[in-house]
């Protein structure tokens, strides 16, 4: 049976202008962040977060492929090595000094190493990334599903969204460096394909890639997979971070909600 699949672009018939310009790739920002078509956009994002969740299970996969369909390494992009000093000293250090926090609204916050992260159940799967510029990759990553982590941290029920926040500075601001990071809700963060991946086509995840780890989140768009992840935070809404939009790409205009 053919999954089927929704292009969130299918539900943005009202608004061309703004998926075109939602096209335009990692590079190009929309602009005027009050625009007029950024609150189409965002209507019709919410619109396709609301359809893509009633449609698709909570659980549904996304393809996986076979070893013979991994074509070429996995391409770098946006940020493919960070300068920043925490994590330049820890990259010195084969990040053996690295921790993983998880923090916010869980009982029993938590903080991993990655010799912990590396000896808790893996998970490998062969995906394809789908960037918004319009590139494909596909290869197999290796991690720990991301819920192991959120159930020993057991997660409480007033928190919606898990926030990734990263080591590597995208621009400065006028409070100091702006930071990626980004969000998933909880349905994504329990999805069993949703990984911290530490491995990347049978070797130690690359820095050009995210190392020490970065998180899978296979039924969306490449931009949601932060890598360099410092921090995870469970959270109600975003209103803290950045423009409260959830996400670095978000403060700029992409969709919060990118489902493929
Ligand atoms: N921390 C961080 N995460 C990030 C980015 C980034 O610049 N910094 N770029 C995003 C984008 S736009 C894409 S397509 C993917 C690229 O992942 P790759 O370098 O493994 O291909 O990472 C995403 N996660
Ligand atoms: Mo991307």
């Amino acid at each position: 049976m053919t999954r089927f699949t929704l292009s969130r672009r299918t539900f943005l018939t009202g608004a061309t202008l703004a998926s075109t310009a939602s096209l335009t790739g990692c590079f190009d920002g929309l602009g005027d962040r009050d625009s007029h078509v950024r609150n189409v956009l965002e209507m019709a994002n919410s619109v396709t977060y609301r359809v893509q969740r009633t449609l698709l299970g909570n659980t549904d996969l996304a393809r996986e492929y076979s070893e013979s369909e991994i074509r070429q390494p996995q391409r770098p992009n946006g940020t493919t090595d960070p300068t920043d000093d925490d994590y330049l000293t820890l990259a010195s250090g084969h990040f053996a000094g690295y921790r993983l926090t998880i923090g916010g609204l869980v009982e029993k916050p938590q903080s991993f190493s990655l010799d912990e992260i590396r000896a808790m159940p893996s998970r490998t799967q062969i995906t394809r990334h789908d960037c918004v510029e319009g590139w494909s990759c596909i290869a197999k990553w290796t991690g720990v599903q991301l819920f192991r982590l959120l159930d020993q941290a057991q997660v409480k029920p007033a928190a919606r969204y898990a926030v990734f926040a990263c080591f590597d500075t995208m621009e400065q601001g006028l409070d100091g460096p702006i930071k990626y990071y980004e969000s998933i809700d909880l349905m994504d963060a329990h999805h069993p394909q949703t990984i911290l991946a530490y491995g990347l086509n049978d070797r130690a995840l690359p820095v050009s890639n995210g190392a020490p780890l970065r998180v899978r989140v296979e039924r969306q768009l490449g931009y949601k997979m932060a890598k360099y992840i410092k921090s995870i935070t469970l959270v109600n809404d975003f209103a803290s971070y950045g423009y409260g939009n959830g996400g670095y790409w978000e403060d700029n205009g992409y969709d919060w909600f990118a489902g493929i």
